[in-house]
């Protein structure tokens, strides 16, 4: 029998991951001040070739989402990045399940740039159910965002008060930042053209000459002005490139991005930030087919295409 989730059971598991969310920044945190102290030696492993790394704290911290998750649902599934790369496979089913990037940006946690996120999603009916979304790090980094809502930018994690600021939705009750703050956080404005806009970019973990001459071909359309020789090109405002799925997704579901897209990325990386921004108010869809306008499928999930646009005003 497929288990089945009432309204008052979404809540639970929303709150039950946005308090999971807190534990694992805490672990982030924690894990980011050994890191830059033992930087240049070891800890710090690649997958498939030696720009996607994952360290020590990646599979901790997916250790601990994991056992948690056991524990508290036992009967749900659970899609995780390390536990996908050590060859597990679960099929998904109409069951609740977890899926998780335990750090998304682990580059960015290398690096000290604070843009690192937990991203915990629920899939409910193979669909995206719950996001959160949770940067331990983010007052560090910009006074601005902090000051969206000051009084509301500490979170309390394990009884500390860390800065940190998290992304949280459940399907039909709107996308939050830290709990009060809806977003977007401003109301949304037209979007006119590709010239107007602020767009995500990222480089991604493929860099074959063939990905990576058809990436740069791409950013050179979306900045070059066709009046002074860019063939096709959009001469958009600019292209952002934070280096998390996850954070771009927020970015969007906030309106201070316009639109974010990427190729090569994993459920793991979207999940959640597919229902901030849908919640938000935006439209997230993905490959192999763009032209849709409902909720993103189980196909669209695993498709590894992605794109979000951020809420529009209502105008022609
Ligand atoms: C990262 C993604 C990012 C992508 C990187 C990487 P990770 O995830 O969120 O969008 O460009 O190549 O896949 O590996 O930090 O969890």
């Amino acid at each position: 029998m497929p288990i089945t989730l009432s309204e008052s059971e979404q809540e639970s598991l929303l709150e039950f991951s946005i308090q999971l969310a807190k534990d694992a920044g805490a672990v982030i945190l924690q894990g980011s001040k050994s890191i830059r102290q033992e930087l240049g030696s070891s800890g710090i492993d690649s997958k498939k070739n030696s720009v996607d790394l994952v360290t020590e704290w990646d599979v901790k911290v997916e250790e601990i989402v994991q056992n948690a998750v056991k524990e508290k649902y036992p009967d749900f599934g659970f899609i995780g990045e390390e536990s996908y790369s050590k060859g597990l496979r679960p099929e998904l089913t109409d069951d609740p399940t977890f899926c998780v990037d335990p750090i998304d940006g682990t580059t960015n946690f290398v690096h000290g740039f604070p843009f690192a996120c937990i991203s915990i999603g629920v899939i409910y009916q193979r669909t995206p159910l719950i996001g959160v979304i949770f940067n331990p790090f983010l007052n560090q980094l910009v006074r601005t965002f902090t000051s969206w809502n000051p009084g509301l930018a500490l979170a309390d994690v394990n009884g500390q008060t860390v800065p940190g600021t998290k992304f949280s939705a459940l399907k039909g009750h709107g996308a939050f930042l830290n709990l009060t703050t809806r977003l977007p956080l401003s109301p949304p404005s037209p979007l006119s053209s590709l010239s107007s806009a602020l767009i995500g970019v990222e480089w991604g973990h493929d860099r074959t000459k063939e990905l990576v001459d058809k990436k740069a071909n791409s950013f050179s359309r979306l900045a070059g002005d066709p009046a002074f020789g860019v063939v096709g090109g959009k001469m958009a405002h600019s292209m952002r490139s934070v280096g998390s799925a996850a954070c771009n997704y927020a970015l969007v579901a906030s309106g201070s991005l316009d639109l974010y897209w990427e190729i090569g990325c994993w459920p793991w990386d979207v999940c959640a930030g597919i229902v901030v921004a849908q919640e938000s108010g935006g439209f997230a869809s993905g490959g192999p087919h763009v032209n849709h306008d409902g909720d993103v499928t189980e196909e669209i999930l695993h498709g590894r295409k992605y794109i979000v646009v951020r809420a529009i005003a209502d105008t022609p």
